[in-house]
């Protein structure tokens, strides 16, 4: 087999730099280890920034998030006893939107398939090689044959347990993390949302988080130990912990439709490419949820690694795909840093004493009274800061 750009992964970043490239008449194949309805169910992130739906519309796939998804103004910042709305749309200019990562993936997979571009399900990448100086190829199983997909340039979107990151860490590559000593037990359920924006609670039970899908589901996380299991957390236990840090006593216990616990963890590999190899999305770079920033950052390389490629093919210049790493590492690092400042500044860290507790209070009282720091933190969240 043969493609121009041959793309492992079919998660947000590899399906818009499918997508985008096709629009620019560039042909790609898309590899996915796993099934469609397998990665069309997968519940993961929830908030488009102003940018990631933007990009979405410009690609032509927005329409249904237009029509679906649901626009925010800002967030609630609930601890001590008070809440506080900190509204992103008069400090920053700009809302979110709430629309789960799986309705994305789904718009771009149909678009794919109905523009007759190339995804290959159930089809594992296992070795990445490089040809020679301008060819490469990549190794992969599908229906128990092996084959080779020959190509010009690899694109890399397999996440952050893929062979795209294993491969640089071989090559030049360093990787720069940090691990939390919690995870994230979320839950996807059917019943109506407490509030009408996302709620984050600090409480000194831990952190919670109140965030929806539509009028009639629900989705919420609770903070608990890095090392949890679902065993410790029958369903009666899980709502009344929520009632209580969310400060919601009347939370209706609906029925649970998705749960799963999401170690945390900060991860930044430098460069992001080698060669004719380039890293898109959690292969390259992972955040803990708190700042909402995943999906947004793996969409924000798909652009930028296709306005890369575009150019390459249009006037064999590689000005754009020579600065890929450049380009995304400031928005990365950014987003990196706000979303490390979200968790430390929510979450109750298992070694704290009762001084970082009061420190957290006295952060929250002054992010939601201080207009300069709520609208840093609203630039921070809609992505203003970086665009
Ligand atoms: P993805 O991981 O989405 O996609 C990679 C794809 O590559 C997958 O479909 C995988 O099956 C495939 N793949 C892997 N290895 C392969 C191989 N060898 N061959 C072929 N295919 C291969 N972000 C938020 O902003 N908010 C959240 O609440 C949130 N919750 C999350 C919960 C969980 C459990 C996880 C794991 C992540 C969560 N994230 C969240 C982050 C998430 O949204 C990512 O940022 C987003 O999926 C990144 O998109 P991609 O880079 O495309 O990677
Ligand atoms: C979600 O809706 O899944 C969500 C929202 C905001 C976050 C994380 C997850 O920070």
């Amino acid at each position: 087999m043969k493609t121009p750009v041959a793309i492992i992964g079919a998660g947000p970043a590899g399906l818009l730099l499918a997508h985008l490239l096709q629009r620019a008449g560039i042909e790609s194949v898309v590899l996915e280890s796993r099934g469609r309805d397998y990665v069309e169910r997968r519940v993961r992130a929830g908030v488009l920034e102003h940018g990631g739906a933007q990009l979405l519309r410009e690609a032509g796939v927005g329409d249904r998030l237009d029509r679906e998804g649901l626009e925010h103004r800002g967030i609630y910042l609930r601890f001590n006893g008070e809440i506080h709305h900190i509204d992103f749309k008069r400090l920053a200019n700009r809302g979110i939107f709430v629309y789960g990562q799986q309705e994305v993936v789904k718009d771009l997979i149909a678009a794919r398939l109905a523009s007759g571009g190339a995804i290959l399900f159930e089809a594992e990448a296992r070795r990445i090689d490089d040809r020679d100086a301008h060819h490469m190829s990549v190794l992969f199983t599908q229906g128990g044959d092996e084959q080779r997909l020959e190509c010009d340039f690899i694109a890399a979107c397999d996440g952050s347990h893929g062979i795209g990151r294993a491969t640089m860490l071989s090559r030049n590559a360093t990787g720069y993390e940090h691990i939390y000593p919690y995870a994230w037990l979320g839950i996807l359920a059917r019943t109506p949302p407490a509030a009408d924006e996302l709620v984050y609670a600090y409480h000194e039970r831990g952190f919670a988080l109140h965030s929806m899908r539509s009028p009639q589901v629900s989705r919420l996380y609770l903070q608990v130990r890095r090392d949890e299991t679902l065993d410790g957390w029958p369903e009666e236990r899980i709502w009344s912990e929520l009632r209580l840090r969310l400060h919601e006593p009347s939370l209706d216990a609906g029925e649970i439709l998705e749960i799963g616990v999401t170690p945390m963890s900060s991860y930044v590999m430098e460069p992001m490419q080698d060669g004719r190899l380039f890293l898109a999305g959690d292969s390259a770079h992972i955040v803990p949820p708190t700042g909402a920033k995943g999906m947004n950052l793996a969409l924000a390389d798909a652009a930028t690694l296709a306005a890369g490629l575009i150019e390459w093919y249009g006037k064999h210049s590689s000005e754009r795909l020579d600065r890929y790493t450049a380009s995304c590492l400031q928005r990365v690092w950014r987003a990196e840093f706000f979303s490390a400042f979200m968790t430390q500044l929510l979450h109750r860290d298992e070694l704290d004493g009762e001084f970082e507790h009061r420190l957290r209070l006295a952060q929250l009282k002054y992010v939601t009274s201080s207009r300069a720091a709520s609208t840093s933190l609203a630039e921070n969240y809609t992505g203003a800061a970086t665009s």
